[in-house]
């Protein structure tokens, strides 16, 4: 007969086996995790084996790996030579578009600001750089294992190419991430001016798949209202902020449909700041960095990435909730763009013709918001400016611009082409509507003892439709 003894001793038993088996897979499991993450002193002398091995066939898009979509740039083409991925980068300076109204001089590649190269895990890559700018330059390749010799530092591991030369780089992918590139000679200029990209390496054999996968370069810019030269010599003040080179409303959407997993990979290698990005409505993983994959034990749920200057940051979700939903960087001024810093607040000021007196003295002096700042300004006194904050939506101004764009979910789409406002969509009795008198009774608010609005030097600021 059991004794109350006996079954303690038999439940503790079989608690320790449990406990044995648990340990067990959750050993395994970590292992596995580890191996993408670190793996130990044998990946890493695997990989600088691997960087002198033969290398693998060239994957191709669609067939070994499902390419990115990076929304107001393109991707780098290749030529396969060989068994060789061949890359032809051209350094230039060219026009750019950052956002209504603003044109201004950048360098880039390739006529593109921040194009992608987008290569294959254990494949070797020739990398062409053509200079034709009017000063020495290299590429690195940020974060990417490498041949010392091809790490693009110049005057260190390479000369610099100088203007007019081509320079060749050539070495096998032998880790996959969400990597970058830019110039190391003379950075301060080169990257202010815009020659920065992502270099997306997939991995030959993905532990899992995503529907929807996009790559945005952020930058920063400075460029004084009315000139068309960025800045290379600012430190602090920047007026312009971008996703791949535009400023929302010129910033194409995300677009994926209900039920879809959705990756975003975002790079920043702008001069100076960083950028907190933040998406509406989802919480999503932070999945990885430049540093590569996360292993998932380290996978954080967020609904704000910090981009830092030098980094890489990827998250994904399950695209459940369709919807337009905002995704921007979340410092205020990196959704404005081109504004006066250096005068004093006018909230509550009635400046009557303050700005067209100071104009004379200070061309591009402009009076900031004595209503707030949430109707669009013009600035059109002054050529090739941008209006201050974003564009028209389906229910009036959208005051934001800069760093904003849209993710825009939803059901049964067949193509990924922009889909116009949600609001075409959007189910009966979900958006947010002026309260009735009705209603704010019912819920026990007096509408007779709501405050009136503080009275303004001009009329309460309307947003105009
Ligand atoms: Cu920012």
């Amino acid at each position: 007969m059991l004794n109350r003894r006996h079954v303690l001793a038999s439940g503790a038993a079989l608690a320790a086996g449990a406990a044995i088996s648990g340990k067990a897979s959750a050993a395994a499991a970590h292992a596995a995790d580890h191996e993408n993450s670190y793996g130990g002193r044998d990946r890493a002398t695997e990989l600088a084996r691997k960087l002198r091995a033969k290398p693998l066939p060239p994957g191709l898009p669609h067939r070994d790996y499902m390419p990115v979509v990076a929304p107001n740039t393109g991707t780098l083409p290749f030529e396969i030579v060989d068994g060789v991925k061949v890359f032809h980068m051209v350094a230039m300076e060219f026009w750019n578009e950052f956002a209504p109204g603003l044109k201004a001089l950048v360098w880039g590649y390739n006529g593109m600001l921040h194009p992608v190269l987008e290569a294959v895990e254990g494949e070797r890559v020739r990398i062409y750089v053509t200079n034709r700018l009017p000063e020495p330059t290299t590429v690195h390749w940020h974060g990417v294992y490498i041949d010392n010799g091809m790490d693009g530092v110049g005057g260190m591991t390479q000369k610099s190419i100088p203007p007019g030369e081509t320079y060749k780089y050539e070495f096998n992918l032998v880790e996959p991430g969400t990597k970058m590139y830019h110039p190391h000679h003379d950075e301060m200029t080169q990257i202010a001016l815009g020659m920065t990209g992502m270099f997306v390496i997939h991995p030959r054999k993905p532990r899992y798949k995503v529907d929807r996968d996009f790559s945005i370069m952020l930058h920063e810019w400075s460029i004084v209202p009315g000139t068309d030269r960025p800045n290379p010599m600012e430190m602090t003040d920047f007026n312009v902020f971008t996703m791949n080179g535009k400023s929302f409303p010129l910033t194409h959407p995300l677009v994926a449909r209900t039920g879809q997993r959705v990756r975003v990979r975002l790079g920043n290698l702008g001069p100076m700041d960083h950028h907190p990005i933040h998406l509406h409505n989802y919480s999503f993983q932070v999945v990885g960095s430049d540093g590569g994959d996360y292993p998932r034990s380290a996978w954080q749920p967020e609904t704000t990435v910090l981009v830092p200057v030098g980094s890489t940051r990827v998250f994904e979700l399950d695209a459940s909730n369709p919807g337009d939903w905002a995704m921007h960087c979340h410092m205020t001024h990196h959704v404005m763009t081109q504004m006066g810093h250096q005068f004093g607040n006018m909230i509550g000021v009635k400046p009557g013709n303050l700005g067209d007196k100071f104009r004379d003295l200070l061309p591009d002096y402009m009076t900031m918001g004595q209503d707030g700042m949430g109707a669009p300004m013009g600035m059109t006194s002054l050529p090739n400016t941008a209006p201050m904050t974003g564009g028209r939506g389906p229910y009036g101004y959208i005051s934001m611009g800069g760093m904003f764009t849209v993710m825009k979910i939803r059901d049964n789409i067949t193509h990924y082409n922009d889909p116009g406002w949600y609001k075409s969509d959007v189910p009966p009795g979900t958006v947010a509507e002026k309260a009735q008198e009705t209603q704010l009774r019912r819920d026990r608010i007096n509408p007779d003892r709501i405050p009136a609005p503080i009275p303004g030097p001009s009329s309460p600021a309307a947003a105009p439709e």
